[in-house]
């Protein structure tokens, strides 16, 4: 194994992984910034500097301001490694990466402090027919488009909740796209739960516009809209045929070849818990988040979120959010004096402020209904590498298994590649109600390193010592 040492790690070049980068680098800190993805931009600017799309302005304004922060990521001179894996993260500080490309091959890089920011995941969907080919994620399918100029071949139907549903279709539209139709699965009563918080909302205007100009968009191009759908169902022998729902009282049927499901985002927790970090339930956002002191550090001395891993609160608040983490590590590793790092962070404390006016409001208006949380179909797929269903979490729950540890061992729900990421909340949250308890007493996976899949090749080839790489030590 070949070794580097830095001051600062950062996984994850996203909004809040660049501008942690970025405030500690330009204040003296010696800084290594890491991704999977060929380029700088995380999920919201996904390629917004090789954009593969004749004309990127058909994803929105708010992708193509990403443009100015990737400028200066990239101009600043910050040691940046694309097409690069962090699959093993310890206490001390030491994480195992994986590099793709001609250098490419396995080290260990040794940190003073590591920024984890390594974002969201979609929510899980488990909904009957969920693994069925030509069922994929909003999320996904953007991905596709921002990665690969890629759209729906067919007109696709958008099923689900919460603001990217509506963005994607947006997007889509904007593209000259047609879509199917729109199966909202916001649940009756959502909206007058959701209205006390909208004065507070009043704060973010600029969100409220956003949201309000997409859904007049959607509603002039006829696309058709169909609120309150309940019992969502996908149909199909090979792959989707049709959607089946109830909405107003009866049930329908529409033929399509391509379903896109969403309801929402949670952060990505398993780089944090397999460090070992601390974690609580959020009730108002329905997913486990890294506990967090004020500046972005976790229970675990010296290892940082920012960005919505450590809640989810959108781009913008992802940048402020890494501004402050990178405030907090000039002081801890370089010496910056605590008053000029006070000062330095009122604007963005301020400024975070305001992003996260809004968030009590969406919150409320995009929770996921129970039953698209909680399949009460039994023959529903739960665990999709396993092949594990609801009907079974339910028959272990009988038997006894009060958490996702213990389904785990009778059944191997969440052993499979994805290491949980879809099923963890979806069982914690079945084991919860087949016992009357709560999520956070069901718990979560206990994570274990790699975090993603890698192969003992990959594993096996050291990246060769050289130019600041160095042979590690063998282990005492
Ligand atoms: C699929 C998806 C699409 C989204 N699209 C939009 C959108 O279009 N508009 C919008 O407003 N919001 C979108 N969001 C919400 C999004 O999370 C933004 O709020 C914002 O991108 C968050 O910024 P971030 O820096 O916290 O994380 P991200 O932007 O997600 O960046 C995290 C980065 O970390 C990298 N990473 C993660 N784990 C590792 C690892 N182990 N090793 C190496 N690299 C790693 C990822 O490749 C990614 O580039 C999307 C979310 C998801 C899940």
């Amino acid at each position: 194994m070949t070794e580097k040492q830095v001051d600062l790690l950062v996984i994850g070049a996203g909004p809040a992984g660049m501008a942690t980068a970025l405030e500690a680098h330009r204040r003296g800190v010696d800084t290594l910034v890491l991704d999977e993805n060929p380029y700088p931009g995380g999920q919201i600017y996904r390629n917004v500097s090789h954009s593969p799309l004749a004309n990127p302005g058909v994803l929105g304004p708010d992708y193509l301001r990403g443009r100015a922060l990737v400028d200066a990521f990239t101009r600043s001179g910050i040691t940046y490694w694309p097409q690069t894996l962090a699959w093993q993260i310890t206490p001390d500080k030491r994480a195992s990466v994986t590099r793709q490309g001609p250098d490419g091959g396995t080290l260990q890089i040794a940190a003073r402090a590591i920024a984890l920011t390594g974002g969201a995941q979609e929510r899980p969907f488990p909904v009957p027919g969920w693994t069925l080919p030509g069922v994929m994620g909003v999320g996904a399918a953007q991905t596709l488009l921002k990665a690969a100029a890629l759209a729906p071949s067919a007109p696709a139907v958008l099923a689900g909740c919460g603001p990217l549903l509506y963005l994607f279709a947006w997007q889509l539209l904007q593209a000259g796209i047609e879509i199917r139709a729109l199966l909202d699965t916001t649940a009756p009563g959502t909206y007058r739960t959701a209205l006390p918080h909208l004065p507070g909302a009043l704060r973010a205007p600029a969100y409220l516009a956003k949201g309000w100009k997409m859904l007049r968009a959607i509603r002039h191009a006829g696309v058709e809209h169909v609120k309150h759908v309940q019992s969502l169902a996908l149909r199909g022998t090979h792959r989707v045929e049709a959607v089946e729902y109830e909405a107003a009282g009866r049930m329908h049927r529409l033929t399509t070849p391509l379903v896109l499901l969403h309801q929402g985002v949670i952060p990505n927790t398993q780089i944090t818990r397999s460090v070992g970090c601390d974690h609580v339930w959020d009730e108002a956002q329905l997913c486990w988040r890294p506990q967090l002191d004020v500046w972005g550090e976790t229970s675990v001395a010296d290892i940082f979120v920012a960005g919505d891993g450590g809640g989810i609160a959108g781009a913008l608040a992802a940048e402020v959010s890494g501004r402050l983490v990178g405030l907090q590590l000039a002081h801890r590793l370089v010496g910056l004096d605590s008053a000029e790092r006070d000062a330095a962070a009122s604007g963005p404390r301020a400024e975070l402020a305001r992003h996260l006016a809004i968030r009590p409001l969406l919150d409320a208006l995009y929770r996921p209904a129970d039953p698209f949380r909680r399949p009460p179909a039994d023959d529903t797929i739960v665990c999709r590498c396993e092949e594990v269903t609801a009907g079974d979490i339910r028959a272990m729950a009988k038997l006894g298994c009060v958490g996702p540890n213990q389904t785990k061992s009778f059944s191997r729900c969440g052993m499979g590649p994805c290491q949980g990421r879809f099923c963890g909340l979806t069982v914690a949250e079945l084991l919860a109600q087949a016992h009357g308890t709560t999520v956070p007493q069901a718990g979560y996976y206990r994570i274990r390193p790699p975090i993603k899949p890698i192969t003992l090749g990959e594993v096996a080839m050291a990246v060769p010592a050289d130019g600041g790489i160095e042979r590690a030590s063998f282990p005492k």
